[in-house]
Parts: C-alpha cells; structure tokens; sequence
C-alpha cells in the first residue's frame, strides 16, 4: 500500500517529463501517431445497444488522468480509481467535474440520450477526455464496467503493470433489456463464506448482472442466523453435502454481503425454500414435524423428501418470524419462498400452504417470488414465478401469466450453471443435460415459452447448485464462461446478438479472467485469445 503511494507521487512527479517526451515537444519532431488500442469498441459483454467507432480518437490514461464526477457519483468514481490505481500505479485523484480542463475521465449525472433510462448510459470516448452520461449512479456504474473491458485486460491486476492504458475513440449507447438479470448460488448444499460470495459479486457486476439470489436453505444446510430460531443456523448449519462442516451467515454478515452487492449495483433476493426441501429446520426443531420428532442432518443429494407440516399452526409462526427478520435485512423488493420438488406434500396441502406463505410475504412489504410450481396454487398477482423447467410448454405458468404473475426465466437446460459442459466435465450433474456455450447463449427469453408473451417476462436468472461444487473455484469453473452468456441474453436487445460476434467477443474475455484469477472453462466452441 505504502509502496503503491510513493511510486503513484512518483509518477506525478515524472509525469510533465514523460508527457513531453510522448508528445515530441521536448525534441520538436512531429507528433508521435498513437498506436491502436489492443480492444475495440464493440469489443464489450454484454454487447451494448450501438456503439460508433471513431479510429481518429483514442484516449489514454496517463499520470496527470483525473476522474471527474458530479455530485451522486463519488461511490462510482472511488471504485473505478481503486481499479485503476493498483493497475497503473498513477495518482487519479476523484474530483469535482466543475473546473474540467482535459485528460479526465468525466462520470456525470443527467444529460445522456434519454433512451438510456434508469440503468443505462452513453460513453464518448475522444483524445481529451472519457465521458460516461447516465440518469442514475447505476447507469454509471454500468458504463465503467464497459470502460474495463475497453481497457486492455492487464488493468484488472492487483500489480501495478505496463500500460499503455488506451480507450478506443467513439460512442456507445446502452441501456438494458430486462430489468432483472440474475444469478443465483446455493449456499445450502455446500457453504461458501462471506469473502467467496463478495468476490463471486464482483465477477458478475462486470457482466451487469443486477440480482444475486441466494438459496439460503435447503434440506443439507440453513444458512442464516434467525434470531428468533436460533437453532436453525447453530444445528441446522452445522454440516453440509459429504458431511463438512457447513457454516451460516450472522445477520451482521448478511448485513455486510448486501452491502458490498450494493455498492455494486446487485441486489440481493434472499431464498428460504419451504414447504419441501427442509430438512434442516425439521431437524433443527422437533416440533415442526407432524409427528414432533425431529428428523437426523442430512449430508445427501436426494431431494424431495422432506416437508414442513402444513396443518400445524407452528408452521405459520415459523414462516412468519423468518420472513419478518429476513426482510428486515434485505433493501431489495423481492424475496424467495421456494416451492419447488415437494413430493412429500400433498397437492391440497401444497395449494394450502403457498396461498397462506406467500401472503406473509406480501405483509412484509415484500414481492414474493417462487419456482414455477407455485402456479398450481391461486397466488396474489404481484407474485413472481421462476420458471426452472425442461420444457417448452408449460400451461399453469402461461394461465398465472394471464392473471398477472411476471416470470424469471431459467430454464434448466438452458441456463442450469451446475449442468456440465460436456462428458468431460468433473464437476457439476447432468438430468438436464449437457450445457455448452453455446446452449447457453442459443435461445430467446422473450419467446421462450409458448405463449407467454415477453411482457411477462421480468428477467432471465441463471441457478448455480452446489451439490458437487465445494468452493469459489468451483463454482467459477462452472460459471464462466457461461453466466456472461446469459447475461448478455438479459441485457442485449436481440438485433445486438449473434453467435459468431458474441464468441469473439467472449474470446477477448479469457486474459482478463486469468487476471482476475478466474480459473474457467475453455470452451472449445470459443477462440479464446
Ligand atoms: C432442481 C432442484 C434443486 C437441485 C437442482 C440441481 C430446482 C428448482 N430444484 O432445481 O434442488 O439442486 O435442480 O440441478
């Protein structure tokens, strides 16, 4: 750190010299014609709405670079120079764009095309200066992942590295598709810790990726601290799939991983899966079952044997104090209540319980959200089904559709993270197939699903289980390089994509995740650079 100072002083000090020299004054020659920089504008996942190269103009990043802001997008502006000091060594002091005079990287507020509405933003891009326009911080904070990627892939190094730091000349105009991109990680089957989700949250902002849900429970594991339950997380967290030992978050710790997603513009949808896949509070508190006995930990992978009981009114009490601390934590609208492979509920018991449950949710200020099945009870209109099947059809999710229910689309054989690549994959499970790139890229979430027309669609989320995953590298081998492919199909208009573009555009993406310390999947479908 100390060292990162001096040699960053040091630059300032030898900047006026080297900025001479690079500029022919100090020896009168002509100007030196800057080399072209190593991306290209469109060179960006996902791909943006337009962009206009301009190869007459090219910005660089040099010693005397300021980042200019207006007044909101300090958060933006310390982030991007945090990035960018440890790369380049240089000062970049974070000032105010009022007194702008060159060589700044301007982030303000208002002024930008007024399609780029709430989460957009237009990025010029010209010798003097790199001006990213946007109506909110958010939009901001997207316009700077896109600068990253323009920036050549050594600026993603915790080292200070050789530049030069150039920016392709022009214009990019950029908004979203969809308002809700999303991944989810299940931190039930196998534990991740607070630092593994932080550092996870980081690697999928760069792809715009504005939901992290988070599958909170299941029947091997709880994994958040309720206060008012307090043996669900100190019994019910305590082992894992292979029987590790497990782990949960303290409210202090989810505090602190909602945080650090904010100020990444990811919003965190918190899941308790109930009625099925329990287990753990069945054996963390007897009386949840019917029969008041509390069942052993489970360290397996079967799933669908386990259900809260349904007629007991303790049951509601439990939903109840879960819901009520977990909203408390979470500043996001949704919240996930599960509902999904419960075949140790009866189906009148199953409609009985979603229509009490989601309810609760609802009273909590909250918009629920569960997996398809929940279409087969009445559920309030505002609710969000999570589409998670094989199929191209299915009619109960097209009928809540008509009553008003949006839909997240993760097909399983589309966007199922924890598939494996192909039949040489270690990790990751295969009862929806094999998922290459190429599948994950290669279908439409506006149509997706006979009949159920687009605006119904609220977003696109691709799940990653962790039954066979036990850690962040893991679970970054089975992500990458698929999740930026699916996060292109929520952010991208459909005129945007194509596969032969997007694989050379994901290519240009490898040396920036060896950067970044991403031990991913090289696809043989990809001509990884
Ligand atoms: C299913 C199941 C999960 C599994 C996952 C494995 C849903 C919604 N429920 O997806 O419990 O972990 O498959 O791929």
């Amino acid at each position: 750190m100390r060292h990162a100072r001096w040699r960053a002083l040091l630059s300032l000090l030898v900047a006026p010299l080297l900025l001479a020299g690079l500029s022919g004054v100090a020896t009168g020659a002509e100007p030196v014609a800057a080399a072209a920089p190593e991306t290209r504008l469109g060179d960006v996942v996902p791909a943006p709405v337009e962009s206009r190269a301009n190869p007459d103009e090219t910005f660089s990043i040099n010693p005397l670079t300021r980042i200019q802001v207006d007044p909101g997008a300090e958060e933006v502006a310390e982030q991007l120079a945090d990035l960018l000091r440890r790369s380049t060594g240089y000062w970049l002091p974070v000032m105010p764009a009022r007194g702008y005079t060159g060589n700044a990287i301007l982030l303000r507020l208002g002024g930008a095309d007024p399609r780029v509405g709430a989460e957009g933003y237009q990025l010029d891009v010209t010798t003097r200066a790199v001006t990213i326009r946007a109506e909110r911080p958010a939009g901001l904070f997207a316009g700077v992942q896109t600068l990253r990627q323009l920036l050549p892939p050594s600026v993603e190094s915790d080292e200070r590295q050789r530049g030069p730091w150039r920016v392709p000349g022009g214009t990019v105009l950029d908004y979203p598709r969809f308002g809700y991109r999303a991944t989810m990680l299940d931190v039930a089957r196998h534990f991740l810790t607070v630092d593994e989700v932080k550092r996870h949250i980081d690697r999928i902002a760069l792809y715009k990726i504005n939901y992290l849900h988070l599958h909170l429970s299941d029947d091997q594991g709880w994994r958040i601290e309720i206060q008012s339950w307090p043996r669900l997380a100190a019994h019910g967290g305590s082992t894992e799939v292979g029987g590790g030992p497990g782990g949960y978050y303290t409210q202090d710790q989810y505090r602190d991983i909602v945080e650090h997603a904010r100020r990444r513009h990811v919003t965190v949808v918190p899941e308790i899966d109930v009625p099925g896949h329990t287990n753990a509070a069945l054996a963390s508190y007897a009386e949840l079952n019917c029969d008041g006995k509390a069942r052993p930990l489970y360290t397996g992978t079967e799933v669908g044997f386990s259900s809260l009981c349904v007629p007991k009114e303790i049951t509601y009490r439990f939903v109840e104090d879960v819901v009520r601390e977990l909203a408390a934590l979470t500043p996001g609208p949704y919240l996930h209540l599960g509902g999904d492979e419960t075949h140790a509920t009866s189906p009148a018991d199953y409609r009985a319980f979603v229509e009490r449950a989601l309810p609760i949710v609802r009273r909590h200020g909250k918009t629920p959200v569960g997996w398809h099945e929940i279409a087969n009870a009445t559920t309030p209109s505002d609710a969000v089904l999570q589409y998670w099947g094989r199929s191209a059809k299915s009619p109960a999710v097209v009928e809540a559709a008509k009553r008003g229910n949006k839909v997240i689309m993760s097909p399983a054989n589309r966007t199922y993270l924890d598939m494996k690549y192909d039949r040489s994959t270690k990790l990751g499970l295969t009862w929806a197939g094999y998922i290459e790139v190429r599948d994950a890229y290669g279908w439409e979430p506006g149509g997706h699903l006979a009949d159920l027309p687009e605006s119904s669609v609220l977003g696109v989320e691709s799940p990653l289980w962790t039954e066979t995953l036990t850690d962040l590298a893991d679970v970054s081998y089975m992500a990458f390089p698929r999740l930026p492919a699916i996060a292109e199909l929520g952010w991208s208009p459909k005129a945007a994509r194509d596969w032969d573009g997007f694989r050379e555009r994901l290519g240009a993406q490898g040396p920036r995740w060896e950067r970044m310390g991403i031990g991913f999947h090289r696809s043989p479908q990809i001509p990884w650079r």
